[in-house]
């Protein structure tokens, strides 16, 4: 064993972090000036600059509405999945500005993510799909976590519908700590959704095939091929899904879709829309109806209803079949034990919304021009008077008239449903492309809406919008005021930047009633296909500034053992095995010289010992792969074989203070 750890330069180093403190607090200050009039350059003649501008009054309205001055915060923030960049994008609303990309299934180095770092190296490995490194993800829908049917701003949850994996992401530092890869599933689609208070995390199925990765060919579609969905068990104590005490229920191979959880009276289940009740399998190169055809022939498919309550207790009487070791409840259970129900829906539907109150379900189909919405009463009426026909597989189907509470026009191509806080429904036209706004059973008196159940309004949208998101839309008590349409399409509304475009993102203020509903802002998403998106209030939201303890590892969220503080900086051999304990902090690393031999194993723990807000050092290691954020307190593992000799230097890549480009040491491997 050999200490590298050198005293003599103590005291030139604090000089220097001197001078790094006070460099910042001087850019603080200079920041104070511009709260003046003068300093800020206010002409006076507005109408002269929205005249050379050519902006209209309803222009500078919408300017007024989401303009946000410096220093000031959003009102809202929006967790938006980042579609196939694998990633969630933390967005601030009304200024629609991009606070975070938060790292999940692909490696993000700005955040250290995947690039090295222990923790975050085995948080991606969880995401194995049958032992292969997969490190790309195509999020769909993210979820806040809820008490009582609100977002309570703990956890946020979102799958990778391309894998079947659903990410665990803690809103005290907005990072991902775990990642479970469903065991049965191929794909998924009907995920993340949750219950009221958070105890289930829902994960749909999309793509029928034989559960748990078999092999089975086409032609035995209706027998071999299956449709599923998971319900995750989350723990609020350890911040985990309890895999253990997670389970599946099999459903036939028709294509789950999106799944609700339902709320208040309807707590305790669960609705899943469905397409592909025909059980097309393609085959367009030999002639068959491609899926697009085969898969959209019959006027009804089926929502799926689920008692999920009744669900948990027969998964613990231990009634399942365990799939890749995974317990499953059979079709043939869920019929016998009364879990399972369908109601047809109109026509290649897409999603499936639960109003605030729980007492309705809101179905859209695809090639529908209506919005259908189901009445959780009815519904309990019908499987209690248990007059119903079944599916080729034995599922109950209520019947229609049985169930629907109501049918409303809103356009062409509607989506998915969100709710206003005053009776006010909002559903995506992917076709006109628009926005409507239509009246949720009322009358509502300050709506003036007659019949109750009508369109009111549309805004047309730029263009072909996925899903809307309103401001805590999919909670009991919805707050309106902004609505996000998801656009699929950007088109003319940008600069062009060649063939691949933007997608579009578009605020839309609904805190008028009645036939007012403006567009006020455009936001360009320049990084994969985001679909749907949740907003809470940004009060709810009360993350860490710095890291609780100086040490601390942000995998566990616990004191790191190898938790290192000013003074215990060393480097200890035994063997060909290297260990170092280096800590960073404005503006040097400690040590600075590692000297090694090639074909060592190095283990290096590095802590950021700083307690300011914002004191990141980054490490970057050139030739090993090796980039890492770390943030204040935290301490960060990595290990390497050194298989490379020469000179390395390492040096900090977060512009931390005036000397970060002195932030730097050699590695020197030895051949
Ligand atoms: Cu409509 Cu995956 Cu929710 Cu896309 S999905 S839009
Ligand atoms: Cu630390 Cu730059």
């Amino acid at each position: 064993m050999k200490t590298l750890f050198n005293r003599r330069y103590i005291l030139p180093f604090l000089i220097m972090v001197l001078i790094g403190f006070g460099l910042v607090a001087a850019c603080g200050g200079l920041g104070g000036a511009t709260d003046t009039p003068e300093a800020a350059g206010v002409s006076g003649d507005i109408q002269a600059i929205a005249a050379e501008r050519g902006l209209t009054p309803a222009d500078i309205e919408a300017a007024v509405k989401t303009f946000t001055p410096t220093g000031q915060h959003d009102e809202y923030i929006m967790f938006a999945s980042g579609g196939h960049s694998g990633q969630m994008l933390v967005i601030g609303m009304p200024s629609m500005r991009l606070l975070k990309v938060i790292g999940v299934f692909t490696p993000e180095p700005w955040q250290g993510w995947g690039y090295g770092e222990e923790g975050t190296m085995e948080i991606l490995d969880q995401g194995l799909v049958d032992g292969e490194e997969v490190l790309w993800g195509d999020t769909h829908h993210p979820a806040l976590s809820e008490t009582d049917g609100e977002y309570d701003g703990e956890w946020v949850f979102i799958n990778d519908k391309a894998n079947a994996r659903i990410a665990v992401i803690d809103l005290r530092d907005f990072e991902t700590k775990q990642i479970v890869k469903n065991p049965i599933a191929v794909n998924d689609h009907g995920g993340t959704m949750v219950t009221p208070n958070t105890d289930w995390v829902i994960e749909g199925g999309q793509y029928a095939a034989p559960l748990g990765w078999e092999y089975a060919s086409l032609d035995a579609y209706e027998e071999d091929y299956r449709g599923m969905v998971t319900f995750w068990k989350f723990d609020r104590e350890s911040g985990r899904i309890l895999t253990d005490q997670s389970f599946a229920m099999e459903l036939p191979p028709y294509w789950q879709d999106l799944c609700d959880a339902g709320k208040l009276v309807s707590e305790g289940w669960v609705f899943c829309n469905s397409f592909n009740t025909e059980m097309a399998t393609g085959g367009v190169e030999s002639g068959e109806p491609p899926f697009e055809a085969g898969a959209s022939q019959r006027d009804m498919d089926y929502m799926h209803i689920i008692n999920l309550d009744k669900a948990v207790e027969v998964a613990n009487a231990g009634k399942t079949e365990m799939v890749n070791g995974f317990p499953v409840i059979s079709m043939q259970t869920a019929v016998d034990e009364d879990l399972l129900f369908f109601a047809p829906e109109p026509k290649s539907p897409h999603g499936v919304d639960i109003s605030p109150g729980g007492e309705y379900m809101v179905v859209s189909g695809k090639l529908d021009p209506h919005v259908t919405t189901y009445s959780f009463e009815k519904i309990q009426s019908a499987i209690e008077a248990g007059n119903f026909e079944t599916d080729a597989y034995g599922i109950p189907i209520l019947a229609f008239d049985d169930v629907v509470e109501s049918q409303v026009e809103v356009g062409l191509g509607p989506l998915h449903t969100q709710f206003g806080p005053d009776g006010y429904a909002y559903t995506s036209l992917f076709l006109e492309p628009a926005v409507a706004r239509w009246t949720l059973g009322g009358p509502y008196e300050d709506l003036n809406s007659d019949p109750p159940w009508s369109l009111v309004t549309k805004t047309f949208v730029h263009y072909n919008v996925g899903h809307i998101a309103a401001a805590e839309g999919d909670t009991v008590s919805p707050d309106g005021k902004y609505l996000v349409s998801l656009n699929k399409w950007a088109i003319d509304r940008f600069q062009n930047v060649g063939p691949l475009l933007p997608q579009n993102f578009q605020l839309i203020d609904i805190s008028q009633p009645g036939t007012t509903m403006p567009l006020i802002y455009d936001m360009p998403i320049g990084i994969g296909e985001p679909h749907y998106a949740q907003i809470i209030k940004a009060d709810k939201l009360d993350p860490w500034e710095v890291y609780p303890e100086i040490g601390w590892n942000p995998s566990t969220q616990s004191l790191d053992p190898n938790a290192t503080l000013a003074g215990e900086e060393r480097i200890e051999r035994d063997g060909n095995n290297v260990e170092i304990w280096m800590t960073a902090v404005r503006s040097h690393f400690n040590p600075e010289h590692v000297e090694i031999n090639q074909g060592d194993h190095v283990v290096w723990h590095i802590t950021n010992v700083e307690r300011a807000y914002d004191a990141t050092h980054g490490f970057a290691l050139p030739g090993y792969n090796i980039n890492l954020s770390i943030e204040p307190g935290e301490t960060a593992t990595f290990e390497f074989d050194a298989t490379h000799d020469g000179v390395f230097s390492y040096y900090c890549s977060e512009f931390c203070s005036a000397l970060h480009l002195e932030m730097v040491g050699y590695m020197l491997v030895e051949p």
